[in-house]
């Protein structure tokens, strides 16, 4: 084998190896590029429906009044030093909604809640009935 073979050789092999590197950093780079959990924006439609926090902290929810598209998720947030459950008025028994309760929410748990339909959405912290919010999905 002369010389210029030797070099076209190793050449070709210095290709290979540049080649399958490249589609393997390509693959580690795609894996990466795919959420570890659903976007916080997801299309529907043509609409994008959105995923929204409601927090609730010192007895309010916070915003206290919230306008959201139908379709999109509200998520209850408790910063609070106490268990609070989201849920939908009048207090005691929350019949005008009673599938939004968020049931038990222990200090930093989180409730999500998407609304399907246009509704407005009157709910209170169960455990101090006179802490609410309201909530308007057009
Ligand atoms: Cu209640």
């Amino acid at each position: 084998m002369d010389q210029k073979k030797v070099l076209v050789f190793a050449a070709a092999g210095i290709l290979v190896v540049v080649g399958a590197y490249m589609a393997l950093y390509r693959q580690t780079q795609n894996q990466e590029a795919m959420p570890a959990k659903p976007a916080v924006e997801e299309t529907k439609g043509n609409a994008v429906s959105k995923v929204v926090q409601v927090t609730y902290q010192n007895n309010t929810f916070n915003p206290k009044s919230l306008e959201i598209n139908v379709g999109d998720t509200v998520e209850f947030v408790n910063k609070h030093i106490a268990t609070i459950r989201a849920s939908a008025n009048p207090h005691p028994f929350h019949e005008s909604f009673p599938e939004f309760d968020s049931d038990t929410l222990q200090p930093g748990q989180t409730y999500r809640f998407t609304f399907v339909k246009a509704m407005t959405l009157d709910y209170h912290n169960h455990f101090n009935p006179g802490a609410g919010g309201v909530i308007t999905a057009r």
